[in-house]
């Protein structure tokens, strides 16, 4: 059907905030398929890993910190154009920047805290998507 995955994580804030649910919902309303489903905690070394392009950056430490503060949500989301379709609804990563209706615009806190993540192509996401998940943990429906 010519779908393609994408990978994302309901970030520390959000889900204590208690928004997972209404996240998730606007998700799956948007036409994106769950494949893969996880509550999980980032160790310190699994962020610096998974955050490693961003370690010279300025907001690298605070970035760290946030996504360690508690647990976080990842999955798996399959659709056509995924990738793309995926970071126009979470909206731009400063949710003063981001449009209405986006869900940085309706749940994150600061541009550090914001939300959500999305994979920004198609080989990240494949990156991503095996950094957090095993094959079999992959569910064909
Ligand atoms: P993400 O990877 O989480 O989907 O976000 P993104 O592509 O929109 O943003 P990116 O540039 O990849 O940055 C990764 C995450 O680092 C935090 N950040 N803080 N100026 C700041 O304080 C700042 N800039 C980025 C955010 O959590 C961002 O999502
Ligand atoms: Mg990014």
């Amino acid at each position: 059907m010519g779908n393609n995955r994408t990978f994302t994580m309901i970030k520390p804030d959000a889900f204590a905030k208690g928004n997972t649910g209404a996240i998730i919902q606007k998700i799956t309303n948007s036409g994106f398929k769950i494949v893969a489903l996880k509550l999980t905690k980032l160790s310190p070394e699994r962020a610096a890993e998974f955050y490693a392009i961003h370690k010279d950056k300025s907001f690298y430490n605070n970035l760290i910190e946030f996504m360690i503060s508690g647990p976080i949500i990842a999955a798996v989301l399959e659709k056509k154009n995924a990738v793309d379709d995926f970071r126009a609804l979470i909206g731009a990563t400063n949710p003063e920047d981001a449009a209405e209706g986006t869900i940085r615009n309706l749940y994150a806190t600061n541009v550090t805290n914001n939300a959500i993540h999305g994979s920004d192509s198609d080989e990240n996401a494949a990156i991503e998507i095996a950094f957090h998940f095993k094959e079999e943990e992959i569910v064909t429906y």
